[in-house]
């Protein structure tokens, strides 16, 4: 009989020590559920810092899944300015191979616009989007700089 009482005794005290524990942990948890606020996604998509050329050469340029509008461009050479749009529903961006270097826009978030540029030389440029697959779902062209 001693035994078995001396075993409650135990078993009562260990499940009044896990309670015990329990509240500590449950109040413990109470202050600790501040989540850090994410990053504002269209932070990222603040222009490029060229020097402002005139805007009236601009090329209006439609990011999207998965397809850079125009694919085709010609432009005259000289400071070329893209207007970026993003129609699309994933981040975007807008590339051209200069030299085997790829000169790129940031990434531009979907609804969200950007200006890009650069200085090219007359020749053919291809374009891309250089983001995981989507060169290969479509996202290439062409700039015929003249
Ligand atoms: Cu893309």
């Amino acid at each position: 009989m001693f035994k078995v009482s001396f075993l409650h005794t135990r078993i009562a005290s260990l499940a009044l020590l896990l309670l015990f524990s329990g509240l500590l942990a449950a109040c413990g948890g109470d202050n600790s559920t501040a989540t850090p606020s994410a990053p504002n996604p269209a932070a990222g998509t603040t222009p490029t810092a060229a020097s402002a050329g005139s805007n009236s050469g601009a090329i209006a340029v439609t990011l999207a899944e998965f397809s850079i509008a125009p694919a085709a461009i010609t432009v005259p050479a000289g400071h070329v300015t893209f207007n970026l749009t993003n129609s699309g529903k994933y981040p975007h961006n807008f590339g051209v191979m200069v030299n085997g270097t790829n000169m790129k826009s940031p990434n531009v978030a979907p609804g969200a616009s950007a200006t890009f540029a650069l200085d090219l030389t007359a020749g053919t440029y291809d374009t891309l989007c250089d983001l995981p697959g989507h060169k290969g779902k479509g996202m290439v062209g062409t700039i015929v700089v003249q």
